[in-house]
């Protein structure tokens, strides 16, 4: 396949503007987002995403987990499209690029290939995965998950969040609920550009991350149960505290992590003390233990021990617990060429490259169980990512911007 000349670039200036634009959807209160699925938010986003879309000539397919797809044809219409995307959806304090710039990344690749009047023998499908941070609806990467055939139609619309309420509700509340079957389409690739979310490529002043493996990950959702009682006048001993409970079970997962670096991460980020008053010892803790590493045995191992030392912690202080595994991928390696591609596209463009393990999860870790799949990433200031204060600067956007417009075009072969 004849790969694009080196000086074919996207316009980093529209790219950088459309985030921006983009960012003002759903703002958080500190400079980043809160655009959580099937809100209000996210159907804005969607609208806006969609119109942007249909200005540059492409036509948007919705399947039935309200995932959509933005057709630019191809010159051969019965070829497989390469699909490029990730997703519009932000954690509740997320930051303006986690997700966004793949998207608007994969909607910049056509808007260049329309200015230049370039054509691809294969179709291009720019895609907004639903529900990618699982934030709201556990697990992550929900949509994806349907497509790739890990998890069920029926069970995703059953995903209850805080309030109670159902995926299945809330996307048809925002309107965005679709036709089309889930997992029907057939992809000749599919690509991703997604920041760094860690500090490697920033500490090695390196432009782009060829992502060759994505780590695997638990979700572990941990129930403790002790007994409310007075905090001034129940004696120490009889006690039945499940938030000294949590409070151990959260050390726990640290000290496992620990012994396992570095490759292994653990931590616990969603928490609810029940009955959260301050005179009354807690009664019930509901907590999630997230657990990943690039390598399986390691992941099984910590989660066994975590497990073990949770039943521990609780005849200890005679509380019961329940453990419910709510979200879990193995790690994921690449396809070979499509990271190739990705490698070959840095080293043509002159931007400096290395290969790296994802300590994120990614729509394309499940999308590389049925398609060929790579990612790109470029660096973050300091690393920090699902925090407002996440940062790039233009020239990491251009530059995973033009590594993808490179992957994709390749792949899709242009007509001359
Ligand atoms: O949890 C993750 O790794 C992703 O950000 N949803
Ligand atoms: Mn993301
Ligand atoms: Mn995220």
């Amino acid at each position: 396949m004849a790969a694009p000349g080196e000086n074919l670039r996207i316009n980093a200036d529209r790219l950088w503007d459309t985030i921006m634009e983009m960012a003002k959807i759903g703002p958080g209160v500190a400079g980043g987002n809160n655009r959580q699925t099937l809100t209000d938010e996210d159907g804005e986003g969607r609208h806006l995403f969609k119109k942007w879309c249909e200005e540059a000539g492409l036509e948007m397919g919705l399947d039935e987990m309200g995932t959509m797809f933005a057709y630019r044809e191809g010159a051969d219409p019965d070829a497989l499209p390469v699909y490029v995307g990730s997703h519009l959806d932000t954690q509740p304090t997320g930051g303006k690029y986690d997700g966004v710039l793949g998207v608007l990344g994969g909607l910049e690749i056509v808007r260049t290939l329309n200015d230049l009047g370039i054509r691809t023998k294969h179709p291009i499908v720019v895609t907004n995965w639903t529900n990618e941070e699982g934030t709201r609806f556990a697990p992550a990467m929900l949509a994806s998950g349907v497509f790739a055939g890990v998890h069920d139609l029926e069970w995703a619309y059953d995903r209850k969040d805080a309030a109670g309420k159902r995926f299945g509700d809330e996307l048809e509340r925002i309107g965005w609920k679709g036709d089309e079957t889930v997992g029907q389409r057939k992809m000749k690739a599919f690509f991703e550009l997604h920041i760094e979310q860690g500090p490697i490529l920033e500490d090695e002043d390196i432009d782009i991350g060829v992502v060759t493996h994505g780590q695997g990950l638990w979700w572990l959702q941990v129930t403790l149960t002790g007994k409310e009682s007075h905090t001034g006048s129940t004696p120490m001993p009889k006690r039945r505290n499940a938030g000294l409970g949590m409070a151990r079970v959260t050390e726990l997962v640290h000290e496992v992590a620990m012994d396992y670096q570095p490759e292994a991460v653990g931590a616990i980020g969603h928490v609810e003390i029940h009955p959260n008053s301050r005179n009354v010892i807690p009664g019930k803790a509901v907590f999630t233990i997230d657990i990943r590493s690039p390598h399986e045995k390691v992941l099984d191992e910590m989660r066994a021990r975590i497990e073990a030392g949770i039943a521990t912690i609780c005849e200890a202080l005679d509380i019961s617990f329940e453990v419910e595994p709510v979200g879990h991928f193995a790690p994921v390696t690449f396809d070979k060429d499509c990271v190739k591609a990705v490698r070959d596209a840095a080293e043509r463009l002159g931007y400096s490259h290395r290969d790296l393990v994802s300590g994120a999860g990614h729509d394309a870790c499940w999308i590389n169980r049925v398609a060929p799949t790579a990612m790109v990433m470029c660096p973050c200031v300091d690393g920090l990512s699902h925090n407002e204060a996440e940062e790039i600067s233009k020239e990491w956007a251009q530059a995973g911007a033009d590594v993808l417009f490179h992957a994709v075009v390749e792949t899709a072969e242009i007509v001359e």
